[in-house]
């Protein structure tokens, strides 16, 4: 395939353009990004490294730059990771989600139409179901999205299958649970927790702590997601998840015991507005694809929790500057 990956140059992106430079060295690999604050060409490190790797700074919602990069590369496959997500800036500037999430999807979906690509697969999140206090969520249950940014996200999916229904494009969308691992932004719970407490500050803890989410490590989630463009039956939706729910306290205590630092250290603070408390995936039907995680929880979070330590330079630049002002609004 020559494939497009859009928002390639951030966390889970950047992980996936590596995945498929490795297992699919015959593929050309062209990543389409903004670089805005969570686009990190650090992250394309080893990427470069490869022949068949190639970096074009765009917009999704620029429509004459998704077709130049279209045509230049010759481009027959689109991966889109590009999105704003994090939930919390959402609440306090939706619009840059509403633009990117929704009308930069339906922008790419104009250049499957266009272009006669031959697959499109649509990167969503467990999030646009809604909260589940207990059992499940299957890819036929409803939409029922409660922050600016799973409407967003929603609406990304729903552009998708109406250009299903109306254009039978070549779609799929994958709908991922919360992922962590090396090169996440240290704005979401595991990166920011476990940065704060290297650094000996504090960890803020929302509401009751007892929120709970289905947590992937990002090789998992990248490997279902390759199955999914790979095997995937075109109109399909296909959930990944790890199936490791645990609740943020637990989440919290994990990586206090792994970095060997205080409880003294988490401060509980206001509660997220509208905040949803459990989300959790039934991945029966990605495992039909033949895919299944490989990592069991407890390694993952080691793992991961060992990288920022042992990763300074990667994210001591990124907690400073346009970061600072948004944490300032954020604890205000
Ligand atoms: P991220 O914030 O780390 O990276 C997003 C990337 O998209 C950045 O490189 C950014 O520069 C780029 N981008 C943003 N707006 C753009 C635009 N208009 N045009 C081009 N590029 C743009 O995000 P992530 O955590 O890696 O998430 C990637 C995708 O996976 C998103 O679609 C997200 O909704 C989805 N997802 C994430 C998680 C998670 O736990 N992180 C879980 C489920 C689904
Ligand atoms: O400082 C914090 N304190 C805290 O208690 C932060 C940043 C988070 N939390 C809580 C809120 C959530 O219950 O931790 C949980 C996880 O929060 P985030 O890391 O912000 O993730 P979440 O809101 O669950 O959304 C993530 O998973 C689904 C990603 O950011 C989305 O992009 C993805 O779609």
């Amino acid at each position: 395939m020559r494939l497009l990956i859009t928002g390639g140059a951030g966390f889970i992106g950047s992980h996936f353009t590596d995945l498929r430079l490795r297992n699919h060295p015959r593929d050309l690999v062209v990543v389409f990004d903004k670089l805005t604050y969570a686009g990190n060409p650090a992250n394309l490190a080893q990427a470069k490294k490869s022949a068949n790797y190639r970096f074009v700074k765009g917009d999704i919602c620029d429509r004459a730059a998704v077709i130049r990069a279209v045509k230049q590369y010759r481009i027959d496959g689109i991966v889109n990771f590009a999105a704003e997500t994090h939930v919390d800036r959402s609440i306090l500037a939706p619009e840059d989600f509403a633009k990117t999430d929704v009308l930069g999807t339906q922008i790419l979906l104009e250049a499957v139409r266009a272009h006669k690509i031959k697959k499109f697969l649509q990167i969503s999140t467990d999030e646009v179901y809604g909260s589940i206090e207990r059992g499940t969520f299957k890819e036929i249950d409803p939409l029922k999205p409660s922050s600016p940014y799973s409407a967003s996200k929603a609406g990304g999916d729903l552009q998708v299958l109406a250009y299903r229904h109306t254009y039978g494009l070549p779609v799929l969308i994958a709908r991922s649970s919360n992922n962590f691992g090396p090169r996440q932004y240290p704005e979401k719970l595991i990166p920011l927790f476990a940065t704060n407490a290297l650094e000996n500050k504090a960890l803020p803890l929302y509401g009751d702590g007892m929120n709970t989410r289905d947590w992937i490590y990002v090789a998992d989630n990248c490997s279902g997601l390759d199955a999914v463009l790979e095997k995937g039956l075109l109109g399909g939706i296909y959930n990944i998840g790890g199936g490791n729910t645990r609740t943020n306290r637990e989440i919290t205590y994990g990586i206090l015991k792994i970095l060997g630092k205080p409880e003294t250290l988490i401060k509980k603070v206001a509660d997220r507005l509208g905040h949803d408390r459990r989300y959790a995936l039934s991945t029966a039907k990605a495992r039909t694809l033949g895919w299944k995680p490989q990592w069991t929880f407890a390694q993952a979070l080691q793992h991961t929790v060992e990288w920022y330590r042992d990763h300074t330079a990667w994210w001591q630049p990124l907690k400073s500057g346009e970061y600072l002002k948004y944490y300032r609004q954020q604890y205000k």
